[in-house]
């Protein structure tokens, strides 16, 4: 009664604009996380971990830990300061309060941190607090358990004391709210990688992940000291390495804090990560161009002073001397600001110098003290000049010079006659002998068919002149339109949907990755976009009494015979390949737009290195890991679509 009165007293003018800033984060959550998918219910995980790894930047906290409960709750422990538990006089409720009921004061207090204010980040304690069913704040500081208690925002009672302690910390455990999000179910690989990641970033922290839902529960600890130098030797695991060392340089300059680690491994991608406060720049940015800038000029100044350059020869470009480079950009910076479309590049032209001076400085000095990788990357470089030379010469057979001049279409393409790309699909077909059948069930007004003969050119293996001579290679960039790498164009994209049919088998889904790993490579955005499908052929016909059941699983299979009755007339035939389809099969199992399972290929932004890894892992040296991928094929393949 009295709790109840005291309560209402204090619902002042601050309280009911308290209220209504969460309740709009609750009527309009996509605002806020983005979206309330999968994605925006993992965001509300980081957004709690990233308050606690802000105290481990400030040094006073070196241990994390995340729990998944059985309920799919969460807890996010952390051993630093705790939350100030004083009222805040400004507002006259507990600052704990103020972090988790009101907007955009994401718990910094006092400055000294940095403001972790990018994309979709940083939106606040409170949002996490607005969008769960409950949240539980407990602080434990100065010998006492301080806690508080909130419902979809709201607060339950005032912070209180509930006991003693004698460590201290803050310890967050939340519920996202079903209502809110389409799934709250977590996870556990996405945490993982995000995890992981985070703690590569911050050199020295332990980060602790436990998922409790299983009977046996799980448990991961991240803990790098070499920080970022541990996450370029993760990232090139399954490569052979170009020379032993990870180069590494860090400094601060203009009050940037600039730490960069790089290695090239034997292979011709460039794989560069670009982090500001441990946020993820996928656009890049000023960061990224002062790294670029400061390679270029250093290999090519070593280059010529070391005679590895001929006077008479041409700079090495940027791209020649990042062939096979994978490098970390980890830059912290006071006031971050992001710009384009995404709000996701960097934009502070202060960011650039630093991080191009102090990597020319050092790598100047490591390179005249180890002459032999400085050789090493220079004659890599040379080598990747001389293809990118030849590569030119191949490409301009594969570009469109003028829209009037079409580039004649590949000869074993069968075309659609519909000329509106959104309604074309485009079926990569394995096998001369399907693509004969898939031509025959086609629609022909909207589904064009590429046969492919046999596998595909690995692209991770070979330098560009090679893959673009490439007869498969070359039939697909025709037939798509776009062109490749720099020249993609999506506007010119002759298929909105491009479907990858090969046989339900392992064969079949190395194939399915060798053209994943084509279209990563070469026009990443077909992927983004999500432009790019997987068909899901059969893998039994079950025939009984003159009727046709398809089952595209052993679980199916097994649910048809159950519910027709296991007999001894039932006719079960398994698929081995598209080529035992006759056509109308083919037709009313894979092709048909009103029956068939299409698969769409999607890749996560936030954990790209981990997709570069698996392409790695895939099209890598080392045949362990890629058989165990292949084995649980499905990894970017989510959404079911029609
Ligand atoms: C800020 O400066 C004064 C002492 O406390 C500092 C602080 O806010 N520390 C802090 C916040 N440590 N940990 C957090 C924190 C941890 C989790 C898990 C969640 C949230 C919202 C904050």
């Amino acid at each position: 009664m009295s709790m109840e009165n005291k309560k209402t007293a204090e619902y002042g003018a601050d309280q009911i604009q308290i209220l209504e800033g969460l309740e709009a984060v609750r009527k309009r959550p996509g605002m806020y996380i983005g979206s309330t998918s999968e994605k925006g219910l993992h965001h509300l995980v980081y957004e709690i971990v990233d308050n606690a790894v802000d105290e481990a930047l400030a040094g006073y906290c070196d241990t994390i830990e995340v729990i998944i409960h059985k309920d799919n709750s969460v807890t996010v422990k952390d051993n630093g300061r705790g939350i100030p538990v004083g009222i805040n006089k400004k507002k006259g409720i507990s600052s704990v309060e103020v972090v988790f009921t009101i907007l955009h004061a994401g718990g910094k207090f006092g400055g000294g941190g940095y403001k972790v204010s990018g994309g979709l980040h940083g939106v606040g304690s409170s949002v996490v607090n607005a969008l769960s069913e409950w949240l539980e704040v407990e602080v434990h500081t100065e010998g006492k358990i301080h806690k508080q208690r909130y419902e979809r925002g709201k607060v339950c009672y005032p912070l209180k004391v509930t006991g003693d302690t004698d460590h201290r910390g803050t310890i967050v455990h939340f519920k996202p709210d079903g209502k809110i999000f389409e799934t709250t179910i977590f996870d556990l690989n996405t945490l993982v990688q995000r995890l992981r990641e985070t703690a590569f970033l911050t050199k020295n922290l332990k980060i602790l992940l436990k998922d409790e839902r299983p009977d046996e529960p799980v448990a991961h600890k991240f803990h790098y000291e070499g920080g970022i130098k541990e996450f370029v030797t993760y990232l090139n695991q399954n490569k052979d390495e170009y020379y032993p060392d990870v180069i590494y340089c860090e400094g601060m300059k203009d009050q940037v804090y600039v730490e960069v680690a790089f290695q090239h491994n034997d292979s011709f991608n460039e794989n560069i990560y670009s982090f500001v406060n441990n946020i993820i720049t996928p656009e890049g940015g000023t960061h990224l161009s002062g790294f670029k800038n400061a390679m270029t000029k250093t290999f090519n100044d070593y280059a010529r002073k070391n005679k590895l350059l001929k006077d008479s020869e041409s700079n090495l470009s940027g791209e020649d001397i990042r062939e096979g480079l994978v490098a970390i950009i980890s830059i912290k910076i006071g006031e971050p600001q992001f710009e384009g479309q995404t709000k996701q590049k960097l934009g502070n032209s202060e960011a650039r110098g630093a991080v191009d001076s102090i990597v020319s400085e050092q790598l100047k000095i490591y390179l005249e003290q180890n002459p032999t990788v400085a050789r090493a990357i220079c004659e890599k470089a040379v080598l990747a000049q001389r293809a990118r030379d030849a590569a030119r010469k191949a490409r301009d057979l594969t570009r469109r010079k003028t829209a009037l001049e079409t580039a004649a279409l590949p000869g074993k393409l069968a075309d659609c006659s519909e000329k509106d790309p959104s309604k074309c699909e485009i079926y990569i077909v394995e096998g001369d002998s399907a693509g004969g059948s898939a031509k025959t069930a086609r629609s022909r007004a909207t589904q064009a068919i590429l046969p492919l003969r046999g596998k595909i050119l690995n692209v991770e293996k070979a330098r560009l002149d090679k893959i673009l001579v490439n007869n498969e290679i070359k039939a697909m960039i025709t037939a798509f339109g776009t062109g490749i790498h720099e020249d993609f164009d999506i506007s010119k994209l002759r298929y909105h949907k491009i479907i990858i049919m090969t046989d339900a088998d392992v064969d079949g889904a190395h194939i399915s990755t060798l053209l994943l790993t084509f279209f990563y490579r070469f026009m990443p955005e077909l992927i983004t976009g999500g432009h790019v499908y997987l068909a899901q052929p059969p893998l039994y016909r079950i025939e009984k009494n003159k009727k046709v059941w398809y089952a595209y699983s052993d679980d199916e299979l097994n649910q048809i015979l159950t519910e027709i009755g296991r007999d001894q007339n039932n006719k079960i035939q398994r698929y081995k390949g598209l080529g035992e389809m006759d056509a109308e099969q083919l037709w009313d199992t894979t092709m048909d737009p009103e029956k068939r399972i299409l698969l769409r290929v999607n890749i996560d932004e936030e954990t790209e290195s981990e997709v570069d890894l698996t392409f790695n892992t895939l099209m890598g040296d080392k045949v362990e890991p890629r058989r165990k991928f292949i084995e649980e094929n499905a990894k970017y393949v989510k959404n079911l679509d029609i």
